[in-house]
């Protein structure tokens, strides 16, 4: 596939796109999406609504309408336009009365800009341009301009449209729309069916060229809108128009601050706002740029990728999870899986820290739901939703997939088996801790996480007497399409971790905060036995070896199993819409795996030789769908770790491209699944960093093993390491490591396993 059939590339920060086909338009909606954490605006044209999947998603607004899906609801759209030029409406679809004659995203300030042309009026143009503000969340401020107005009548209807487009809804219901002409401003107040939540969507808009000569109010049953004709100044209509959204989740009074944003806004213009929406920009990718230098396509699919794993971050918050598709549309639910901590963390761990706490944090306060979902289940402590929103209960339904051949529904079991969430969230936490140095979260908020996962873990593991070891039985790994096996190694490995830094970080507490760990233990009503269990079972769980030929078992059994391909059970689909996994696809009784499995085990922990690394790569990789977008940024790293660099290259062609060339399906057993595949976005900054320069961590600090392909000369990212700041460049043959000038003490660090010290405003660099 070639990027061309896409997009093309304007620079370094900028995509365009040369007509958009409607089979596009659901993931041109997503990856032109303006957003703030907070919001995500799908890149759509003004003129589209629900049709071509127009859609504003809010956080911390989940619903369940159809008793089924628990989901993020999408506001009503304040930008909605229906532009009439002597009666003749403009840019509707399908008639497509216009020719986009630019459309461009700059993904350095998450800018959505396009011009477009009328074919039946002559030279009528319209330029657009809107932006996701950082420095106020709840607002999206537009830039609408028609020029080479020929003495036309113009009417524009501009308001707030109710009717969204919703995977599994409608959520809104009871609206209410007003116009107060005195500050002209519109509002519409909803609220989510189920839960209940408030919502108000306001519009503030004025004219800077042409005059109002007539307006007249509309109000629809789920929208209010303005009629309004237009004279053109000097050929020319330019209007302001702010959306600002606020649900009773953020405000007690949602609409007051609505209405307050929406005069302030109106006061501000739109050049400042974009201004100091910038300015947050610019702060942000001191810390998070990756400069790639050699390949501008590859210089600006990172920084898409890095654009998105920033939006899809709730920032702002403790409360609130990173959605597996973050907020580019509803499905996976605007939700939590394990790829918050294991793929979209690390570019936060060691860029922006506090974000990288709040996320942590939303895990701390979603304690009670993990604990409960353990109790439901006849387990002890904290068993994480396998899919985890606002409270942390289980949003996983039991039924995800369907036989698309009979049509029945799939029993998944990925709510109740697919246990490694929890020692995933403790590894963050371990994570956190080495990064930042931030001893006093792990004491206030991540030992309970790590306690309560360790307690699961305890109650959730088996003795087996015969073998006197422990075992995890009936599970699935990150490999999905093999429910119910035993000892998956990834979980096994990743469970003894999770207990041996609960135990660690028990004892140092014991030792040095002997009264914030006895507060603790009265709170959980943690008992000594528990920790010698803890330590008994970390010493005795079952661990698959390396074989003879040096190769680990991904689960029990699993050599046993049907070799083959992917391509091979391709040829035995019946419909290329079947589900491939549990409990009769085509890969359950073969060795095809979904995604990286024993792979990333070795991208999480560096215990195994090269050798093993190596037969094991070699082994999996053929035998790998990559049907999840998880997958290929996991082999990029092990790849690169080999040395291989052209083969990490390889695979991060196929991981930065996902969305923008639409590579994973959007439909799988008949479900959506479509949108932003946020944690591909995440891996991609895994892949320069822990990939490409090889950079680990453990308590010895930092270590870097550099590699780089062929196509970048050099490669410059950023570290904000223990709350110092530094500065890496890899070239062909070249490591440089710069300290910042205001850094307070020397790093020490290695290089191919050579020690380095660093001091403050220093540079240390190395030939290899
Ligand atoms: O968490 C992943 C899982 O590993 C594969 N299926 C999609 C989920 C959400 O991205």
């Amino acid at each position: 596939m070639n990027y061309e059939d896409f997009f093309s590339i304007k620079d370094d920060w900028n995509l365009q796109i040369e007509g958009l086909k409607e089979e596009q338009f659901v993931h041109y909606g997503s990856n032109l999406l303006c957003g703030n954490g907070y919001l995500g605006y799908r890149g759509t044209l003004d003129e589209w609504d629900k049709e071509q999947y127009q859609a504003c998603v809010i956080t911390d607004t989940y619903d369940l309408a159809d008793g089924k899906w628990k989901e993020l609801s999408n506001s009503p759209n304040a930008l909605t336009t229906e532009l009439r030029v002597d009666g003749q409406k403009f840019g509707d679809y399908p008639e497509q009365d216009q020719m986009i004659t630019e459309l461009n995203f700059n993904y350095k300030y998450g800018i959505f800009r396009r011009k477009s042309k009328s074919k039946t009026v002559n030279d009528l143009e319209i330029v657009s341009e809107r932006f996701a503000s950082y420095d106020n969340l709840h607002l999206i401020a537009n830039n609408y301009q028609i020029s080479k107005i020929k003495k036309k009548k113009i009417e524009l209807k501009l308001g707030i449209n109710g009717d969204v487009w919703d995977l599994n809804g409608p959520h809104l219901e009871n609206f209410k729309g007003e116009y107060d002409s005195q500050k002209n401003i519109l509002y519409l107040k909803a609220n989510t069916v189920e839960s209940k939540i408030p919502l108000v969507t306001a519009l503030s808009f004025k004219l800077i060229k042409g005059k109002i000569k007539n307006l007249k109010v509309e109000n629809e049953k789920k929208s209010i809108y303005l009629l309004l004709n237009i004279e053109a100044e000097a050929e020319k209509i330019e209007l302001e128009r702010n959306m600002i959204v606020y649900s009773g989740n953020d405000r007690e009074n949602p609409l007051s601050s609505a209405i307050k944003d929406a005069e302030l806004t109106l006061e501000l213009g739109y050049q400042k706002l974009k201004e100091k929406h910038q300015a947050v920009w610019d702060e942000k990718w001191k810390l998070m740029d990756i400069e790639i230098k050699g390949n501008l396509l590859d210089q600006l699919a990172v920084r898409f990728n890095l654009y998105h794993n920033i939006i899809a971050a709730p920032a702002h918050s403790e409360h609130l999870p990173i959605g597996a598709r973050g907020l580019s549309c509803q499905a996976y639910q605007g939700a939590a899986f394990w790829d918050q901590e294991i793929f979209n963390l690390p570019m936060f761990l060691f860029t922006e820290t506090e974000t990288a706490k709040n996320i942590l944090k939303y895990r701390y306060h979603t304690l009670n739901g993990a604990r409960k979902k353990a109790k439901d289940l006849g387990y002890e402590g904290a068993f994480y939703a396998w899919i985890s929103g606002k409270s942390g209960k289980e949003l996983c339904p039991s039924f995800f997939f369907k036989d698309v051949i009979s049509g029945r529904k799939i029993r998944n079991h990925f709510n109740d088996w697919q246990i490694h969430v929890s020692p995933d969230i403790s590894y963050a936490i371990w994570n956190y801790y080495l990064a930042s140095g931030d001893l006093d979260f792990v004491i206030n908020y991540g030992a309970e996480i790590l306690f309560e996962v360790a307690r699961f873990l305890h109650s959730r593991i088996h003795f087996n007497q015969y073998k006197d070891q422990y075992e995890i039985i009936r599970l699935l790994g990150p490999d999905e399409y093999h429910e119910n096996v035993d000892n998956n190694a990834f979980t096994n490995y990743q469970s003894q971790f999770a207990l041996k830094k609960a135990i660690y970080f028990y004892y140092k507490m014991e030792n040095e905060y002997p009264e914030k760990l006895q507060q603790l233990i009265e709170k959980i009503q943690l008992s000594e036995s528990e920790v010698t269990a803890w330590q008994e079972i970390s010493e005795k769980i079952y661990l698959p070896q390396p074989d003879q030929n040096n190769l680990i078992e991904q689960f029990d059994d699993y050599f046993d199993l049907e070799d083959t391909t992917a391509e091979v059970l391709e040829n035995r689909l019946i419909d290329q819409e079947e589900y491939w996994g549990w409990p009769n696809g085509v890969a359950v009784f073969t060795q095809v795996i979904k995604q990286a499995d024993i792979i990333q085990l070795f991208t999480l922990h560096d215990i195994f030789s090269e050798e093993v690394l190596t037969a094991n790569y070699d082994y999996y990789e053929p035998r790998t769908q990559h049907g999840s977008s998880l997958s290929p940024s996991q082999y990029a790293v092990v790849a690169a770790r080999l040395g291989r660099a052209e083969e990490c290259y390889d695979y991060f062609k196929k991981s930065a491209f996902i969305d923008l060339m639409s590579t994973n399906k959007a439909v799988s057993g008949g479900t959506f699944i479509g949108g932003i595949h946020t944690a591909a976005a995440g891996g991609i900054w895994q892949l320069i960093v822990n990939g490409f320069a090889g950079m680990k961590i453990d308590k010895r600090g930092l270590s870097f093993k550099p590699v780089l392909c062929q196509d970048w000369k050099e490669v410059n990212f950023n570290l904000n390491y223990q709350d110092k700041k530094f500065k890496a460049v890899l070239g062909q043959n070249s490591f440089k490591l710069t300290a910042a000038v205001e850094n307070n003490e020397i790093l020490k660090f290695s290089v191919f396993e050579k020690e380095y010290t660093l001091k403050p405003g220093k540079e240390v660099k190395i030939k290899f």
